[in-house]
């Protein structure tokens, strides 16, 4: 592994304990209701703590098929992004249980998602780009549920403006994946591992620590409602 890579998984745990510190700080001041939104935020950085300690310490990726392949990543994924969809969910209804249907149709399309973009990761050329492609569908499928059925739901019955927010942010970051992955080395190998690396973490940290400092927020405001 070369040091710039090792450098951004040393990076990536400390950040995600820090993270860790800060919400489990920031949770003691939530009202009793919204303490939920503590337990996913922590839950999040304490999942991805692990997967990139598993990295640095040379345990998160495997060689196949010619190449590293970090499956430490889709590990993290595959269990932080459903409770990133049910985190932004919390503000889309005043219980969870009004939205049941509706979450598991959300986490069950990202899953798809993330474990079809692992497949194309294992796959060479041709056949990663056809899992790209089928990737990206329920992708789209979560973009889809997003902004129309639960965005909805928050009009009515939720809290609109943080929503609103947060599938913002959401969306744009979330974006960047599957454009990271084509140009790296799961796809065309443009950009190096190591720029590979270091983008994985900075969209990671933006995408958990700061998307969970902003529910954090949101959620302590709705006290004073
Ligand atoms: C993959 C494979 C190629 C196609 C698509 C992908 C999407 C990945 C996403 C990941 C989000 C991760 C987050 C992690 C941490 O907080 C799997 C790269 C569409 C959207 C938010």
């Amino acid at each position: 592994m070369s040091s710039g890579v090792q450098l951004s998984f040393t990076i990536g745990w400390i950040a995600m304990l820090l993270g860790g510190v800060l919400f489990w700080l920031s949770s003691r001041r939530l009202p009793p209701l919204e303490k939920r939104h503590g337990v996913a935020a922590m839950t999040i950085v304490f999942v991805a703590f692990a997967n990139y300690l598993a990295m640095a310490l040379g345990q998160g990726d495997i060689f196949f098929n010619d190449r590293t392949v970090y499956f430490a990543r889709y590990t993290d994924w595959v269990i932080t992004t459903p409770i990133l969809l049910a985190s932004l969910a919390m503000f889309a209804g005043r219980s969870l249980g009004r939205i049941a249907t509706l979450l598991a149709a959300l986490i069950a399309a990202d899953v798809y998602m993330i474990v079809t973009g692992l497949v194309g990761n294992l796959s060479s050329a041709p056949y990663n780009y056809y899992w790209w492609v089928i990737s990206m569908m329920a992708f789209l499928v979560v973009l889809v549920l997003v902004w129309g059925p639960l965005r909805r739901h928050a009009e009515e019955d939720g809290q609109i403006a943080p929503y609103s927010k947060l599938a913002g942010m959401l969306t744009a970051l979330w974006v960047c994946y599957p454009i990271v992955w084509l140009a790296g080395s799961s796809g065309a190998s443009i950009i190096s591992v190591t720029v590979e690396s270091w983008l994985y973490l900075v969209l990671d940290v933006t995408a958990k620590v700061g998307f969970g400092a902003v529910a954090l927020n949101a959620a302590r405001q709705s006290r004073t409602r």
